[in-house]
């Protein structure tokens, strides 16, 4: 099984993940995750913390002159903004300093439940954690779980598919030019019409000191039939995937498939006929059976049915705002205006690499589960008889 857990504040000096249950053999380097990490910090929308981060992996156990060994793998990810908060984030004693204590918590935020919760006078203590700050090293086990699918023919991308209400249109356009042309968007969308209105919207908001949310969509390809399993609860894997991208910051809603669109439409136009061709199989196909819809987003009762799998999730705007949300002090019980100095207006782009990135993970961990094995060979071989058995079937 593949688990990781993250650590780190957002102005601490780093944030680390440690990943377990990689197999030995894996090829994984830092400039391919650096890749990816730089995608997450693009974006239009971006705000003045982007210019200070650069982010880069250092990969500190597990791996071996350019291989997976096996072992836990710890990655990190250095956050330069660390340099102007040392003492402010220090954890010695001798830098306590009360006068800078946050009592003002913004609407929207962990702020408030959290210090209550944790029975904290001072919110940074709550919203240093729960920023989307870690979401960059997040992104950078994500793109480590990508590695391992790629190995055997699975690829993971994540797009922009509405911002602001607006929504892109794929049309007649295949997958291939929808990745290139998201690769080259600002917005990691496909259609450029509606980006620039998207663009526009961002502007607009920002100038009425407001922000934006959205749509963002993963589609996984190349998975094979047979992922996840209908027998429990906690091994289906939409609830597994619904769970990993509703744990993202800012996410208050998950979609599969047609997703709420099935409950407003008779189920004879939301399932997906099932059909057979057996000259499939001669070119290259994992299997005879086919849909000629993919309503279900590729998982049925809980398990892969061999289409592309496509979940959705909706980003809520930033509640970092530049015009003033009402609050209460937690020490004086004044009202108060929330407003900030520095914000993003727009995430959604990032939010899209992050959304990529653990359904990467969890649909590791589902292969893993199937196919498991301490190495990469030992995996293969297991993945290769499986296909055997499916073309045969
Ligand atoms: C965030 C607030 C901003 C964002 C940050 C998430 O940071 P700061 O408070 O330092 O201006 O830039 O996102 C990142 C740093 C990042 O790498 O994505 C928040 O409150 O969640």
């Amino acid at each position: 099984m593949l688990r990781y857990i993250t650590a780190g504040e957002s102005h601490g000096p780093q944030l680390t993940a440690i990943i377990e249950g990689l197999p030995s053999g894996l090829k994984i380097s830092e400039e391919a995750i650096n890749t990816d990490l730089a995608r997450r910090q693009g974006g239009y929308g971006r705000g003045g913390r982007m210019l200070i981060e650069k982010d880069e992996v250092q990969i500190l156990s597990g791996v071996r002159w350019g291989e997976t060994i096996g072992s836990p793998v710890t990655l990190c990810v250095v956050n330069r903004d660390w340099v102007n908060w040392q003492e402010k984030m220090s954890p010695h004693e001798r830098h306590r300093d009360d006068k800078i204590r946050v009592t003002r918590s913004r609407p929207g935020h962990a702020d408030l439940a959290g210090a209550m919760k944790y029975n904290h006078r001072d919110v940074r203590n709550i919203l240093e954690r729960s920023s989307a700050r870690e979401t960059a090293v997040r992104v950078a086990v994500g793109s480590v779980a990508k590695a391992f699918l790629a190995a055997f023919g699975i690829e993971v991308n994540g797009f922009v598919v509405e911002l602001g209400g607006i929504r892109a249109e794929r049309g007649e356009l295949s997958f291939e030019r929808i990745k290139a042309l998201a690769a080259d968007s600002e917005l990691a969308t496909y259609d450029a019409g509606a980006e620039a209105r998207m663009k526009a919207f961002i502007d607009t908001v920002k100038d009425a000191g407001d922000t934006a949310g959205g749509v963002v969509e993963v589609v996984v390809s190349g998975a094979p039939v047979g992922l996840g399993s209908h027998v429990q609860w906690d091994r289906k894997l939409d609830a597994r995937l619904a769970m990993a991208v509703m744990s993202i910051q800012a996410i208050k809603g998950v979609e599969i498939g047609l997703g709420f669109d099935a409950a407003r439409n008779p189920g004879s136009r939301v399932h997906d006929e099932i059909y057979y061709d057996s000259t499939r199989i001669v070119q290259g196909e994992m299997s005879g059976f086919f849909r000629k819809t993919n309503n279900a987003g590729g998982i049925e009762g809980g398990i892969t049915n061999g289409e592309e799998i496509v979940i959705r999730a909706a980003m809520k705007p930033i509640p970092t705002l530049y015009q003033p949300l009402k609050s209460v002090d937690m020490l004086t019980k004044e009202p108060f205006e929330a407003t900030v100095e520095r914000s993003d207006v727009c995430a959604v782009p990032a939010a899209a690499v992050v959304a990529e990135a653990v359904v990467a993970i969890e649909i590791a961990n589902a292969f893993l589960e199937k196919f498991g094995g301490d190495s990469l060979g030992e995996i293969r071989r297991s993945y290769d008889a499986y296909l055997d058995y499916l073309r045969a079937f």
